[in-house]
């Protein structure tokens, strides 16, 4: 028996373009595991049902304008408002399946123009995610999928600029998975990783923060 070993839930982000497949993936992920007889949640940042989750969604939508670094930190302080309750979920055995986190974060500031320090620094100190699985679709090829919405940031020539910015933040955490896959290949390759994470922390790997 070692106390330093607690059981828990494991902290699992999808990250990719607009159009990559994510919120599919994620829906279909918590189905999984709950089938496991596993307990999991579907999450999704920008949390829009929060005061600051309003205003990001009026200014996604045109309907404000707000300066590129004020938006930026709305979008943190959105993770911020969840960070306890994200982590007393993990800590009671709970898996939180996350669609979107601090890497868009930061991929979608930073395309914009903003120094990339300047965008992860927010960031420092929320919970780090177990997993992160990115979704890799080239622009082109996410563009075609039955177009994208009206929002902000939905643009061809934006989400290329996104996409690069991308790359520079894969590290050892990262898997990448290739969403150009039929629904169910991209399922089963995802299935098979968030298991083996889910695995891990419930034999107790420790939580840790951002940037780890
Ligand atoms: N987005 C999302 C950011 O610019 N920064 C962030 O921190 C997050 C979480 O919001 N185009 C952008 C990416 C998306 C947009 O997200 C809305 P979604 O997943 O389409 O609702
Ligand atoms: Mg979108």
């Amino acid at each position: 028996d070692d106390n330093n070993k607690e059981s828990r839930g494991a902290l699992v982000v999808l990250e990719g373009l607009d159009r990559s497949g994510k919120s599919s993936q994620c829906s279909r992920l918590v189905s999984y595991l709950e089938g496991q007889g596993l307990s999991a949640e579907l999450w999704r940042f920008p949390d829009r049902t929060t005061n600051v989750g309003q205003m990001i969604s009026a200014y996604l939508s045109n309907a404000s304008q707000l300066d590129d670094h004020t938006i930026h930190l709305l979008f943190s302080a959105n993770r911020w408002e969840k960070r306890s309750l994200m982590e007393t979920k993990l800590k009671s055995g709970i898996t939180l399946i996350v669609d979107r986190y601090s890497y868009s974060g930061v991929a979608f500031s930073s395309a914009k123009g903003l120094d990339i320090e300047w965008c992860k620094a927010p960031e420092i100190g929320l919970l780090a995610p177990d997993l992160v699985a990115y979704l890799d679709i080239s622009p082109d090829k996410a563009a075609k999928r039955g177009g994208y919405g009206d929002e902000r940031y939905e643009k061809l020539e934006f989400q290329k600029k996104v996409a690069e910015h991308y790359k520079v933040l894969h590290d050892a955490s990262w898997k990448v998975v290739d969403a150009c896959q039929t629904i169910e290949d991209v399922e089963k390759q995802l299935q098979e990783i968030v298991l083996s994470c889910v695995t891990e922390c419930q034999k107790g790997k420790a939580l840790s923060s951002l940037w780890s």
